[in-house]
């Protein structure tokens, strides 16, 4: 079970009084909201389940309430800790409230078209980045993860996954690959499903800690939760033979509880993992093998193409950076531009 905060009394009063001031705003705005739950004790709570207006939330006794979500809160997201009033039952039958968010010691963003940043889990400690080579292996979508993964300061774990579907050749080609990886300080994990190879690895990874499961649709992270956890029976979906990707088979982010401590989110797989909201430079930094290098280009604006006296690029030559690396971030970096819509603010 994930560890529940205990709120002090000076913490439930500032809950109480910025509920009273969100009310008064409320009033004066007129915008219609849940009927308050007058009175009502707010009790501590988990998100484990998030779906269109309403979340899951699971109280410190492991009862599970659907719940309405206050307008007012910018956002709710599995991984959450919140505070809910129970009430009388609304026309839907759901009758609790999420009132208040607590403070999150981690977020995962990403951004999206219409809605700017959008947060995906909150208080994560470890981030699964599962790929595969059936769809096809995405370095660089590894690469942005690890992007991400710095950029909030979170541990990445690099899994592998369908390993039993490489032939030897195949197996060195990629280990080749995850090498640079390994080389950088990232753990990199090989698992099956099918062979049942790496499960046990990976379970002593995930325990007490909060891990998320993000990558591509149908690389197969409900498998792996569902292979770490045999009673989560997680959906999972067959790669379509048209187009050979996957179904995106999970649509909502759930969180699942380790018998022996420690929590898995599993998420919805993605098509691209856009690093726009992230400013240039973060990107840069994101790369951690670049870090050395940085602010020692002969000039200061270098954009580390054919810049003359370009570090990086130098490095690159000199065997000290890996190629495929370099060629991801420019490859990042280009993307960013086009994927970013023309009402976000540039960096
Ligand atoms: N060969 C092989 N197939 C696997 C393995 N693990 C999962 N699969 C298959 O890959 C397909 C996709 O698995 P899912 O677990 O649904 O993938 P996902 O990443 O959760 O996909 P989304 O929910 O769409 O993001 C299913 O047909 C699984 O049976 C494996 O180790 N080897
Ligand atoms: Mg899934
Ligand atoms: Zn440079």
């Amino acid at each position: 079970m994930a560890k529940k905060a205990k709120l002090t009394h000076r913490q439930k009063r500032q809950v109480a009084a910025n509920r009273s001031k969100r009310l008064s705003r409320k009033q004066a705005a007129n915008t219609p909201d849940m009927p308050l739950n007058q009175g009502a004790e707010l009790h501590p709570g988990q998100v484990i389940g998030r779906f269109g207006q309403h979340a899951d939330v699971e109280d410190a006794t492991g009862t599970v309430e659907r719940c309405h979500i206050r307008r007012t809160i910018d956002s709710v997201v599995c991984g959450d800790n919140v505070l809910f009033s129970r009430g009388a039952a609304t026309e839907s039958g759901i009758s609790s409230v999420i009132e208040a968010v607590q403070d999150r010691h981690s977020v995962l963003t990403r951004p999206d078209y219409y809605d700017g940043v959008k947060p995906i889990a909150a208080n994560i400690d470890q981030i699964i980045i599962v790929s595969s080579v059936l769809p096809v292996l995405s370095l660089n979508i590894i690469d942005r993860y690890l992007v991400a993964c710095e950029d909030i300061g979170i541990e990445p774990v690099i899994v592998l996954n369908k390993a039993e579907l490489l032939n030897a050749e195949e197996q060195q080609e990629v280990e080749l690959q995850l090498e640079v990886y390994r080389k950088l300080g990232y753990q990199v994990l090989y698992t099956s499903c099918k062979a049942s190879r790496g499960i046990d690895d990976l379970s002593s990874l995930l325990n007490d800690k909060v891990s998320i499961f993000v990558g591509q649709s149908g690389v197969g992270k409900s498998s792996l939760i569902n292979q770490v956890l045999p009673h989560a029976e997680e959906l999972v979906g067959d790669i379509s033979d048209t187009s050979g990707l996957g179904q995106h088979t999970t649509t909502a982010a759930k969180l699942l509880h380790l018998p022996s401590g420690g929590d898995l989110i599993d998420s919805p797989g993605v098509r691209e993992f856009g690093l726009w909201h992230i400013p240039t430079e973060r990107v840069t930094w994101g790369f951690r093998e670049f870090r050395d290098y940085l602010g020692g280009c002969k000039f200061r604006d270098c954009k580390h193409l054919d810049d003359p006296g370009c570090l990086l690029r130098e490095a690159v030559e000199k065997g000290e950076i890996s190629a495929s690396r370099f060629e991801s971030y420019h490859r990042i970096l280009s993307t960013m531009e086009e994927q970013r819509p023309s009402h976000a603010n540039p960096y």
